[in-house]
């Protein structure tokens, strides 16, 4: 049988990127793997999630007679597992844990990065069989190896990650990746369990015609959001419209689609929620990492989501993501948030 050599795996493109650093040890490559392993374990619970009538509701005593856990806290148990057992990831802090983690044996003491996660973004699109994702960022430590991990390494503003990516579970599933040298996207081909590299170089169109966000919400945004969203619904053929409004309520998803078509994300402030609803650390940073090295930008309304400095594990912030000349005119439109 005839192999195709065009195919080239997750774990053969993350060692030949590190061929190109003459110093890098392997951690990163590693590290990768480790999520990439967790991904697909999660992507086969995700893909029996509408059986769950037959293998049993959350908190049941399933078969093997273990506890039928909730989709997103065995997202991050896998997650947390291969991380803690690998060798490239000194700690971790996820949306599903109130505290960082610092991983205590000598091993994981002694590597050089840390990693934030939101297992499962988009959980409630389970129970009707919409995508959902995971996002993940990764940050060398400030603290010394051969020590513990402390909160200080995860309280870095977003310019430092070192990579970020996410995984879509949608009609196919997609590992995205990103460092400062692109973005590299990979689908699960599941007749032999690995990640192919099917989007090299991935590059956010300058423009696009999809503006995704909650509707619902409108009389509570700011007045510019307000204005933009008026705006985006009178473009035609005279002003590089009609616009498109796609909104999935998965943001992995909502961003993916995005950068492959071109377009802008927002989840603004609201009246009731001035801060937004997203998570800084595990959910804004990861994508605007992702979509600002791919060409696009990422902003709260306010400034750079990648220069804000978090004070906090689990801070919201809001968060306009996307194609550089939709987030330009977003700009122009005035007051974004109530300050
Ligand atoms: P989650 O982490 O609890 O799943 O919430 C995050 C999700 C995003 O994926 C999505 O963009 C947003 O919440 C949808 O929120 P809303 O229903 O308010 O529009
Ligand atoms: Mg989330």
């Amino acid at each position: 049988m005839m192999v195709n050599r065009n195919v080239l795996t997750l774990d053969e493109f993350t060692l030949r990127e590190m061929k190109a650093f003459p110093r890098a040890t392997g951690e990163l490559a590693g590290l990768l793997r480790d999520i990439g392993l967790a991904a697909k374990r999660i992507n086969v619970e995700v893909n029996k999630a509408g059986l769950v009538d037959i293998l049993g509701n959350t908190g049941d005593i399933n078969v093997q007679g273990e506890e039928v856990k909730k989709m997103d806290q065995y997202a991050n148990d896998q997650l947390m597992g291969v991380l803690q057992h690998g060798i490239s990831c000194a700690g971790i802090a996820s949306e599903e844990l109130d505290e960082m983690v610092a991983f205590d044996n000598r091993v994981s003491m002694n590597s050089k990065y840390i990693c934030m996660f939101d297992p499962l973004d988009g959980s409630s699109n389970i129970d009707v069989n919409v995508s959902i994702g995971t996002i993940f960022s990764v940050y060398r430590r400030l603290t010394p190896a051969g020590t513990l991990a402390l909160t200080a390494d995860f309280l870095q503003p977003g310019l430092r990650q070192v990579a970020a990516g996410y995984v879509i579970y949608g009609s196919s599933t997609i590992l995205v990746y990103a460092t400062k040298r692109g973005v590299n996207g990979f689908t699960l081909d599941p007749s032999i369990g690995e990640f192919c590299l099917s989007h090299p170089g991935m590059r956010c169109p300058e423009t696009g015609t999809i503006y995704s966000i909650n509707h619902g919400n409108f009389s509570q945004y700011a007045e510019g959001v307000q204005k933009y969203i008026t705006g985006c619904q009178q473009k035609d053929e005279t002003n590089g419209g009609p616009y498109t409004q796609r909104y999935i309520g998965s943001m992995v998803a909502d961003v993916h689609r995005n950068l492959v078509k071109g377009g802008i994300f927002m989840y603004p402030a609201t009246l009731q929620k001035p801060k937004g609803k997203l998570r800084l650390l595990y959910e804004c940073n990861p994508m605007a990492f992702i979509v600002e090295v791919a060409g696009g930008m990422a902003t709260d309304g306010h400034q750079r989501i990648l220069e804000k400095v978090p004070a906090s594990l689990h801070e919201r912030s809001p968060l306009f993501i996307g194609s550089s000349g939709m987030m330009e005119e977003l700009e122009k439109q005035g007051r974004l948030d109530f300050r």
